[in-house]
């Protein structure tokens, strides 16, 4: 089952100003001109992904905005003021769809991204603008534009307590799906998740969101392969699961091709707590399993847990592991307040 946030809000951006008409009026001046000046833009909704939010509540108390219009032109070649922009801060993860709910309008995933939902209307130009040499007095000016007006759904994945990293292959899906009721699509070539994947994890009676995203490979901040972007979706975790493959070639190389790419991402992703498991370990026999462990322990310099996907082996130790972080950070507020205006809508 996914948990979502949502909320359907309504937007509409700033109609532009009006043209004027006028006319140049001074004493011993005769026919002095269209001096009449030209409307202002209406104002942009833009929405934005700000730092320090956690859920969509404030759109559920608020639900219209509306951006200024332009102000209209004047006499005297006074051209109206531009409206206000209005910018909507959302979490990092919230998506914006249209109002069929289906259609994905934007995807948000990293702090500071901003998008236009809504651009203002132009002004209309005022009849000074339309003067020529065969019309010297025009005495028309055009109307503003109209501003967009639409509903949309702002849309957010519940933010996930714990992520699962790795190269493309490593079993991230097929753990996830060991531990949760999610059913991610798993195969056996790389890039088989596209999308991250939430499931909702329940060990000694205690519960957690996992997310689990496509495999990075080296390169990855610079696009390679599916890029880092996902990574935005766990960044807020408060614990990594990296995942190792034991059946790979060299379990240390593995880990810190991954572990360079986190570190390309962002700091505060490289510096969550991780926990290190060599998974597939069905996979290989013994004596390879060693040497990748020992392998894998050089590289992470910690003891990595050793895990199967597949038969079960060691997954209880790695979500107990897992609890032990989260049990510790603190519930933000915030989110707690959210939770209990309203419980997460379940979806599919
Ligand atoms: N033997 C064995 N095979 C596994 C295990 N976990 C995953 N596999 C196999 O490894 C392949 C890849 O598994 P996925 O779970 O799709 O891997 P992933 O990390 O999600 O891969 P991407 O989504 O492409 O990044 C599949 O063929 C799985 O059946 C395991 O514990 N043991
Ligand atoms: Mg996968």
């Amino acid at each position: 089952m996914k948990f979502l946030d949502e909320a359907k809000v309504y937007i509409r951006s700033g109609d532009g100003g009006n043209g004027c008409v006028a006319f140049r009026r001074e004493k011993f001046i005769e026919f002095g001109g269209p001096n009449g000046g030209n409307g202002g833009r209406g104002g942009d909704v833009i929405v934005e992904a700000a730092d320090g939010l956690n859920t969509l509540i404030d759109y559920r108390y608020q639900q219209h905005f509306k951006a200024q219009k332009g102000g209209n032109g004047m006499g005297s070649d006074r051209h109206g003021a531009g409206g206000k922009d209005i910018v909507m801060k959302v979490p990092v993860g919230t998506q914006i769809f249209d109002e069929d709910k289906e259609t994905l309008i934007h995807d948000f995933t990293t702090v500071g991204e901003r998008f236009v939902l809504a651009k203002g209307g132009n002004g209309g130009f005022g009849n000074a603008h339309f003067k020529s040499s065969t019309n010297r007095a025009p005495r028309h000016a055009n109307p503003g534009q109209v501003g967009e007006e639409r509903w949309i759904w702002l849309r957010l994945k519940l933010i996930a307590d714990a992520g699962l990293v790795g190269l493309p292959n490593a079993g991230k899906s097929t753990f996830l799906s060991a531990v949760s009721a999610a059913r991610p699509k798993i195969a056996d070539y790389p890039f088989t998740t596209l999308h991250p994947q939430l499931g909702v994890v329940n060990v000694d009676g205690r519960e957690f969101v996992l997310a689990d995203i496509p495999g990075l490979i080296e390169g990855a901040h610079e696009g390679a392969g599916l890029g880092d972007r996902f990574l935005g979706h766990i960044e807020r975790c408060r614990v990594l699961l990296h995942l190792v493959d034991a059946s790979c070639e060299h379990a240390g190389k593995a880990y810190k091709v991954v572990r360079g790419e986190l570190e390309a991402y962002a700091e505060t992703l490289a510096d969550k707590v991780e926990i290190v498991a060599l998974n597939k370990i069905d996979a290989v026999d013994p004596e390879h399993l060693k040497k990748q462990k020992d392998r894998l322990k050089r590289a992470a310099k910690k003891t990595p847990l050793l895990v199967s996907g597949v038969t079960g082996q060691g997954v209880t130790e790695a979500l107990r592991a897992l609890v032990e972080v989260i049990g510790e950070a603190p519930v933000s507020d915030k989110a707690k307040s959210a939770a209990e205006a309203k419980p997460w809508a379940p979806i599919g």
